[in-house]
């Protein structure tokens, strides 16, 4: 377990009970734990039998309010380190030192969906990073997609309400495919950005491994010497950004809803630690107004070959929870929670989080003493005049507590800039009091179209497909005609296929005359490995046991996780005597829980398994992934002419074909495989 002083301070209240004697929360050792205290064996249950009450009132309390958002995580520990020091922009000093190393503790989720959800929705995902710096916690709570659906936190509830399932009669479960979804899209038009994004292939990652994060608002970065610059940050994934097709993500919702939790457990348990590198855009204070868009708008992202990212760290999570309740589920974010040398600007989305991360703490964490749970202590101590409250921990000594005092010498004091106290950066502010929006903050639709205009022939056809599930969905056809008339306004070759496909007039007016791109934006211009990917091996008795071993290894020594999948759980024997275990059968191991597929077969399989072999590559075929074949699984997929694809590997030589295979592994996907 790797020792950090985050881990240290958790060590105080981990607690083990195996091999102790069973007690009441009292430490009363107890005699008997299966049967309540009764009067006569079949007697009733009596009031004075305190271990009964005591057991059953704690768990009748076991469970707290889950997130009104981002309900459905999944968490995990690790290390920030630093590469270079950033000493000319920010005074914070956990990105002073490249020698330091952070423990962070990072919480991926999804949005809309409740504690019990399916983890492969079409939606954003939260990555929200808690550093445990010297300096105290800072808080980066992130999502995998840089903008945002409004530019004002007091829509926000409104958003929730429309996006979270409809009140009459709670359908449907994390998924924005509703009337009132959309509703609130086509008339809060700021949403077009985003909305491109919840509709694109990020919203429904392959892996928590596998997305970017975006700190979505511009912070500051503050120097020692008080000067600052505007900064964006982001999150980039050591193996690419990848994701799966709408179609597997509906099924893997069924199969396994706990997919992505799961491949982020087992990929820690294994070794194959996920890193991320952090990055950050960073605009000198006299460009503030140099852009065609207003850089304090949440609904606009940098474009990374106008700014380009200055990757400046990296994290890596080697360590899983011990309690997914005591960690996972009572961590406390709150984009407010900020060191020396980071600070906030105006963007008015960002301003209304700082209210509201704190305030949903209290009514979810039951109290203003959340701060003391384990998992959000900061590493270094703290100290002031709060006191009290509802499950109090600290024993604060002492008789004074307030400020100023001559009892206690006037502490615990305030500390100076120099001395490394927090201290606002000293923007200037001056105007009216309105609610309204700023002219700058009108432009709804150019980079939804800057977006469109990035994606590849097959990223665009993912969107007008979702677009097209989506709205297919609504009941409402004026909503269905009013989405549609929006998003003339993106571009005409996507709102006049989606009009077509669900049956309403195409749009008369609309079309960008944005003509800029920005590469960075595809998925498809990210790195590619086979690292950490998954194989379906699919192999019967009498396979070709020397022959398979060699494949086996060329996959492992790349990274790859081969599986074994035949008829039935136990050993299968290959011709030449070798035996392996099988991981899977066909019923509990679907091809769309793999990233990729390698057909074997076997001498002497059965009739079944050619059947299920057929559905495997049939699936695994029209969900674009890699096949690799050898021995009959070579012979099945040439008769089924799916050999000749683009993706499907087929060699008599072994060395030949476990190198083409690794590098189809990495493509990830073919999306120019025509399926009929
Ligand atoms: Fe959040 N958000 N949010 N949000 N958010 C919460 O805090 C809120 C926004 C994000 O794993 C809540 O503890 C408002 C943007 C993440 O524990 C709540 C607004 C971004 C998480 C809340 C936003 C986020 C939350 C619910 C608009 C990306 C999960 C429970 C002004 C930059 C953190 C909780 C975790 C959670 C409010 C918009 C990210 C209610 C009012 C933009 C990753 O306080």
């Amino acid at each position: 377990m790797s020792k950090n002083k985050k881990n240290e301070q958790l060590d105080q209240f981990r607690a083990e009970d195996k091999d102790k004697k069973m007690t009441t929360n009292q430490g009363l050792n107890v005699s008997e734990d299966e049967f309540s205290l009764k009067a006569g064996e079949r007697g009733p249950t009596l009031m004075e039998d305190f271990h009964f009450r005591e057991k059953m009132t704690h768990f009748d309390h076991e469970r707290i309010p889950e997130r009104i958002v981002h309900a459905r995580g999944y968490a995990a520990h690790g290390e920030f380190e630093l590469y270079e020091s950033m000493k000319e922009y920010t005074k914070a000093g956990f990105l002073q030192d490249p020698a330091k190393k952070t423990p962070v503790f990072v919480r991926f989720s999804t949005v809309a969906g409740s504690r019990g959800s399916g983890e492969l929705a079409r939606d954003a995902r939260g990555f929200a990073t808690k550093f445990y710096t010297e300096e105290g916690n800072y808080d980066l709570v992130g999502n995998n997609i840089p903008v945002f659906f409004i530019q004002d936190a007091m829509k926000f509830p409104d958003l929730v309400h429309a996006l979270k399932p409809e009140p009459h009669n709670e359908i449907p479960q994390a998924a924005s495919a509703h009337d009132t979804f959309w509703d609130f899209v086509a008339n809060n038009q700021e949403a077009a950005h985003m909305v491109m994004w919840a509709m694109s292939d990020r919203a429904i990652p392959r892996s928590f491994r596998m997305m970017e994060g975006f700190g979505v608002h511009t912070f500051r970065f503050v120097n020692d010497q008080g000067k600052a610059h505007f900064v964006k940050f982001h999150w980039k994934p050591m193996l690419g950004t990848h994701s799966v097709v709408w179609d597997e993500a509906q099924k893997i919702n069924g199969k396994n809803p706990d997919f992505h939790r799961a491949d982020m457990f087992e990929a820690i348990e294994s070794g194959n630690y996920p890193e991320y590198e952090l990055g950050a855009q960073i605009i000198d204070e006299s460009d503030e107004f140099k852009f065609d868009f207003d850089i304090l708008d949440p609904t606009k992202l940098w474009p990374e070959e106008d700014v380009p990212v200055k990757i400046i760290g990296k994290m890596t999570l080697n360590r899983n929870v011990d309690n997914v309740f005591a960690e996972t589920e009572q961590v406390a974010f709150h984009p407010g929670h900020v060191v020396p040398g980071i600070d906030f600007t105006n963007d008015p989305l960002l301003q209304g989080r700082l209210f509201s991360y704190t305030d949903t703490q209290l009514s979810r964490l039951g109290g203003p003493n959340f701060h003391e749970l384990p998992i959000n202590r900061p590493v270094c101590p703290f100290h002031n005049n709060q006191r009290d409250g509802i499950a109090r921990q600290t024993i604060n000594q002492g008789q004074v507590s307030y400020h100023n005092n001559s009892l206690a010498g006037n502490t615990p004091a305030p500390s100076s800039w120099e001395e490394g106290g927090y201290v606002h950066y000293q923007e200037k502010v001056e105007g009216r009091k309105v609610r309204a929006r700023s002219e700058s903050f009108k432009d709804h639709f150019s980079q939804a179209t800057l977006f469109w205009n990035s994606m590849s022939d097959a990223e665009r056809e993912h969107i007008k497909a979702a677009f097209s599930f989506e709205l297919g969905k609504v009941e409402s056809e004026s909503v269905q005609q009013q989405v549609v008339d929006m998003f003339a306004n993106v571009s005409m070759e996507l709102a006049k296929p989606v009009a077509d496909a669900i049956g309403v007039m195409p749009p008369e007016k609309g079309e960008s005359d944005v003509i800029k791109s920005s590469p960075a934006l595809s998925q498809e211009n990210t790195s590619k490995k086979a690292a950490t990917r998954k194989v379906a091996v699919l192999l019967g008795d009498g396979f070709k046991g020397s022959e398979v071993s060699e494949v086996l290894n060329t996959l492992k020594a790349d990274g790859a996780v081969p599986e074994i999948v035949s008829e039935k759980l136990g050993m299968v024997t290959g011709d030449d005597g070798n035996i392996v275990d099988v991981d899977h059968t066909f019923l509990t191991g679907e091809s769309v829980l793999f990233d990729a597929i390698y057909v074997v077969g076997g001498e002497n399989v059965s009739g079944k398994f050619h059947r299920e072999t057929a559905y495997f590559i049939n699936e695994a075929f029209s969900h674009f992934k890699p096949i690799g074949g050898t021995h009959e699984g070579k012979k099945w997929l040439e008769a089924s002419g799916k050999a000749k694809s683009t993706g499907v590997i087929v060699d008599d030589d072994m060395k030949e074909f476990a190198t083409s295979f690794v590098k189809a592994i990495a493509a990830h996907r073919f999306w120019d495989r025509v399926i009929e």
